[in-house]
């Protein structure tokens, strides 16, 4: 008897149908490897983001920025024990725009992190953002993705702040937590506005040192002359992190945050603007990539920097080129 036919596509789906079900069962491996995948976008991504897609939007994402030594890292550990102790499940992202995964900082993080690591509720990705500008690599989206479709109840990102890395946190989170710790008052008066005007929760962290009453008022003070959004103010919250003090109330706060979200529609406006934005993201590396593949970007802005053509005018080139190749194949 002739062995049945298999549809290697149809195989490739069920795969990946297999692989989320383990992910849901909490399996650290499956989640681990499906991470891996979505970060490197292997062949198997699309199909695995594909088959992921009914799972997602049941994750609360929460987004920590904010100065180097703040206490992102330590805050996002307090509040992972605190929710965990009302069992809901935890995905971490840490993303470090410079250094590599095995650097400084993050083991610095991974240290701090070790009472969570061997907790099944838990599962923590460090993520290198370097060789994309800004904050938020897409990687680091797809890596969101996939906690949320493995059923986490709450996915932490901690980014370092580099103004722009707050704004590409803004993209993403359901809830933006702004953290500033006394000491860091340059930081704070440096700070734009724009960044208050993102964030949906401000924190001050070090609460157990000097100063931390005059940070809360140099925040309401910024907040005063920042513009609102919606009919959201965000709360200035106090917390020891290393305590765990004030965490309760954290978490109160971006539980509110999100009913809120969810009342008012912004949930389904910032998570429509997000798809926007990252099919954006997906057309213009697309675009960039087949101009170069069709014709070699490098060749041609060689000829037109020779010849002294303006770029427009290469550009315009590259893209007939891009338009002309999808014609082409459309026919065959
Ligand atoms: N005194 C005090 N130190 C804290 C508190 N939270 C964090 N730290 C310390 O501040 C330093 C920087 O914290 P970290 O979480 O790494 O900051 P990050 O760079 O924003 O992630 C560490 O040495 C922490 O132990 C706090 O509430 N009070
Ligand atoms: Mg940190």
């Amino acid at each position: 008897m002739a062995p049945p036919q298999t549809n290697p596509a149809n195989e490739d789906l069920a795969d990946v149908v297999r692989l989320i079900e383990r992910m849901r069962n909490g399996e650290r491996r499956a989640i681990s490897h499906a991470v891996t995948e979505l970060e490197r976008l292997s062949a198997a991504a699309p199909a695995l983001l594909q088959a992921m897609q009914p799972h997602l939007g049941h994750a609360l994402v929460v987004g920590f920025t904010g100065s180097p030594g703040a206490g992102k890292s330590t805050l996002v550990n307090a509040y992972t024990r605190y929710v965990r102790s009302q069992s809901k499940t935890v995905g971490i992202i840490a993303v470090d725009p410079s250094s590599p995964v095995s650097g400084g900082a993050i083991l610095g993080d991974r240290i701090r992190m070790t009472a969570t690591l061997d907790d099944d509720g838990v599962f923590m990705r460090s993520l290198a953002s370097r060789g994309h500008l800004g904050g938020l690599s897409p990687a680091a989206v797809r890596v969101i993705d996939a906690l949320d479709a493995a059923g986490k109840d709450i996915v932490l990102i901690e980014t370092v702040g580099t103004g722009q890395s707050e704004i590409d946190v803004a993209e993403v989170a359901d809830v933006r937590v702004l953290v500033t710790a006394p000491g860091l008052g340059d930081d704070i008066q440096a700070m734009k506005a724009g960044l208050i005007e993102i964030a949906d929760i401000l924190v001050v962290n070090k609460a157990d040192r000097e100063g931390a009453d005059r940070s809360v008022r140099d925040l309401q003070m910024m907040q005063g002359l920042a513009a609102e959004h919606g009919d959201w103010v965000a709360p200035i919250l106090k917390t020891v992190g290393a305590k765990g003090e004030g965490i309760a109330e954290l978490a109160e706060a971006a539980d509110r945050h999100l009913a809120w979200l969810r009342e008012s529609g912004e949930l389904q406006a910032r998570r429509r603007a997000h798809l926007r934005l990252r099919v954006e993201t997906i057309l213009k590396e697309r675009v960039v990539r087949e101009a170069d593949q069709v014709l070699g970007l490098d060749r041609e802005v060689e000829r037109g920097f020779a010849s002294r053509t303006d770029p427009y005018r290469v550009a315009d080139r590259l893209f007939e080129g891009v338009v002309r190749r999808e014609a082409e194949e459309r026919r065959t």
